[in-house]
């Protein structure tokens, strides 16, 4: 039988040709974090996810080729903070493994459908013109970079819908990360009936 690890923490370090980043979790936390990515928007948008998600997340960025651009640097946050997931859920021994969750700001909301099933899927739907809308050096091409190295990273069929956006890619944005923290904490939540691991087939790596 498998066992869950006592305390569902981890620590992810990666260090490539182009970054080095660090990433430090507690699943069942309080919501308390320090991220510090080189990415002011991304900072913001990473404590909002883990408050609503009650996750404690250390997030370092100790080199980044940002006089480049964001590329390398947003998307390597996205993998680090899926493996960081991934370790720390060890097994995924009763967690739920289904989440779902709508957040709203404004007019606009997102609704995040995520499936920790070990294979890594990720599509996002948007209105059209919204693609190409750059803000605060943030875009959504940016955050579909990022979300889609969690998602493959982590290992998660992840769905996010982007509705009636609004003009302000500030507010779009925290309404997938608030969406997303309360999704990603449903689905890794313990439910005490599930004897095990949550598959039919008796694993999920
Ligand atoms: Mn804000």
């Amino acid at each position: 039988m498998f066992k869950q690890k006592k305390e569902r923490k981890a620590k992810f370090e990666r260090k490539s040709t182009e970054t080095e980043i660090t990433a430090e979790l507690n699943v069942d936390g309080q919501g308390k974090s320090n991220v510090q990515t080189h990415i002011g928007i991304l900072n913001h948008m990473l404590e909002l996810f883990s408050f609503h998600g009650l996750f404690d997340l250390n997030l370092t960025v100790a080199k980044a080729d940002t006089d480049i651009d964001i590329h390398h640097t947003n998307e390597d946050i996205g993998i680090v903070l899926g493996k960081v997931f991934k370790k720390a859920l060890d097994k995924k021994v009763s967690i739920r493994r289904f989440g779902f969750a709508a957040a709203p700001m404004e007019e606009t909301f997102s609704e995040v459908i995520i499936d920790i099933s070990g294979r890594g899927y990720f599509t996002l739907k948007t209105e059209e013109g919204l693609i190409a809308k750059m803000q605060d050096g943030y875009s959504i091409t940016y955050l579909e970079h990022f979300l889609e190295s969690f998602a493959h990273s982590l290992g998660a069929n992840l769905i996010v819908n982007i509705k009636n956006a609004g003009e302000d890619l500030h507010t779009i944005l925290e309404t997938v990360f608030k969406a997303l923290g309360l999704a990603l904490d449903q689905a890794t939540t313990v439910d005490a009936r599930r004897d095990g691991i949550p598959s039919t087939k008796g694993i999920i790596d």
